[in-house]
């Protein structure tokens, strides 16, 4: 009997939701360029489920049911372009490429172009949770050719995550979008972790609380509004010893990697003009962690001492918990409102209480937030920001004394918390319908003629500066 699917490339991730689609009852036809990976899967989990293993790329779409559905499981780049080059002459009309990769939202939408045009149906599918999710059920966000969703849709939602029934992956829309949801889940994911660090940080450095402390507090907070997975593993690295018994997480080095979502996700929005203050600081954070020799050879420079030991009241603690969630909120609003300008500007129609939806299982940030932001968006689904839905908008502004408190206090004392602070500079700067722009506009118009507008007559208007200063108008 033919497989019902095919996966190739198979490392931790292709592996994972081989599996995942074996233990599901499907037929699974497994490939992977050098063979050892396909022999250890099948010596290892072959019982798991029907595996088709083949050696040769012929034998792997040979050995698929028509229209054949191949789920393409390697390195974002330039692979995914050898694999679909390599592929196309042995496929027919109507067979299914699937990158579940994390591609870069223009290729996919390049390649799923260049694929229509050789009558193969391409999906972009972002994948999220990890090796785990991908083994257990992850979140899914397919986007590119509906016909071949719909085809693939029963197998793709046994495979996924779901929660009250729901499953976790819903089409997300045409071209490549479903792999610019997965980048903007993955720079919210940057946000909501730089968040946790800065927490931890300010809880560490301004209160003196060691490791177990604050895995204790983190395990306390998992029970109300900030419930989320990130929390939950966060309370469980600062709980771990290493060998020598001393927490594990105070000798792991400061200096952390990435791989590119995020920094993509914020160049998009730099493109798109969405101010998303928050996981740009993240990303940020993260290139500054880099640079750790620099950061010794300044911090010996400047002597820096401690900030003076405080006790930690639970009034303290519940005030840092408090910016923990207000600044998280605008993380989340910023990043969905960067979704809804992409998808104005690319022609999407993403439904937004849909990427809330599949966003509440299996994927690293699910949380008890997104049931929030969904039934916001299901009030509303025109929403300009999750900070007009009045739900959040009272939380965040009952958390803002706390919130304005603990940034306060982490200026006053050297600890930098950019993510916090920046996302409350955010809130301030949305709240005001007067900010200092008509100044920026005045200078621009003084140097670069570039005109004003007045709030008091409509038309554009230019002063002529240099030559006695009247004000012109420019334009009717
Ligand atoms: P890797 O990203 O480490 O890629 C390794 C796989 O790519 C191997 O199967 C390798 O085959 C194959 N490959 C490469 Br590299 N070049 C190839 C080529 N030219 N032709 C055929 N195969 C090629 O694997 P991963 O960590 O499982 O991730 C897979 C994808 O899923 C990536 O896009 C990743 O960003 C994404 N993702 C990963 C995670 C995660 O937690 N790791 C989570 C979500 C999404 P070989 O064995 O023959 O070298």
């Amino acid at each position: 009997e033919l497989a019902d699917i095919g996966v190739l490339g198979l490392a931790v991730m292709g592996a994972n939701l081989a599996r995942n689609a074996a233990r599901k009852g499907f037929g699974v036809a497994l490939y992977n360029r050098h063979p050892e990976r396909t022999d250890e899967l099948v010596r290892e989990h072959g019982g798991e489920g029907r595996f088709l293993p083949s050696k040769t790329l012929e034998d792997f779409v040979a050995s698929l049911a028509r229209p054949r559905a191949i789920l393409v499981m390697v390195q974002a780049g330039k692979a995914v372009d050898d694999v679909i080059a390599e592929l196309s002459p042995l496929l027919e009309a109507d067979d299914i490429v699937i990158d579940g990769g994390n591609s870069l939202f223009t290729d996919t939408a390049r390649r799923c172009k260049a694929c229509a045009d050789k009558g193969i149906r391409f999906l972009g599918m972002g994948v999220s949770g990890g090796e785990v999710g991908a083994l257990e059920g992850p979140s899914m966000m397919p986007g590119g050719d509906r016909s071949a969703y719909d085809r693939l849709a029963p197998i793709l939602d046994r495979m996924a995550a779901s929660v009250d029934g729901t499953p976790c992956c819903v089409y997300v829309g045409p071209g490549g979008a479903g792999h610019y949801v997965k980048m903007v889940h993955n720079g919210i994911e940057y946000a909501d972790m730089q968040l946790i660090a800065e927490a931890y940080d300010l809880m560490k450095s301004l209160y003196g609380l060691d490791a177990p402390a604050l895995a204790g507090i983190f395990s306390e907070w998992k029970q109300g509004d900030l419930d989320s997975y990130l929390i939950e593993i966060t309370a469980t690295v600062l709980r771990k010893t290493d060998a020598g018994g001393q927490p594990l997480v105070d000798v792991i080095l400061d200096e952390a990697e990435q791989k590119g979502t995020g920094r993509w996700t914020a160049q998009s929005a730099l493109d798109l003009g969405v101010p998303l203050t928050a996981i740009t600081e993240a990303v940020y954070a993260r290139a500054l962690s880099a640079q750790r020799a620099r950061r010794a050879e300044v911090e010996r420079k400047i002597g820096r001492s401690p900030p003076p030991a405080r006790k930690a009241g639970a009034a303290a603690i519940a005030a840092v918990r408090d910016a923990l969630y207000a600044s998280k909120v605008v993380a989340y609003a910023q990043g969905f409102e960067q979704m809804a300008a992409a998808s104005a500007e690319f022609g999407w129609d993403l439904k937004l209480a849909d990427m809330a939806t599949i966003w509440r299982g299996g994927c690293i940030i699910r949380a008890r937030l997104l049931d929030r932001i969904r039934a916001a968006y299901d009030r509303d689904p025109k929403l300009g920001t999750l900070l007009l839905d009045d739900d959040f908008l009272s939380a965040v502004t009952m958390a803002s004394d706390a919130w304005r408190a603990v940034v306060g206090l982490a200026v006053a004392n050297g600890v930098p918390a950019p993510a916090f602070s920046s996302a409350l500079a955010y809130f301030d700067g949305l709240g005001r319908a007067r900010g200092p722009a008509n100044l920026l506009q005045g200078l621009r118009d003084y140097f670069g003629a570039h005109t004003y507008r007045r709030l008091d007559k409509p038309g554009r208007f230019h002063t002529l500066w240099s030559e006695g200063g009247a004000e012109v108008q420019v334009d009717r």
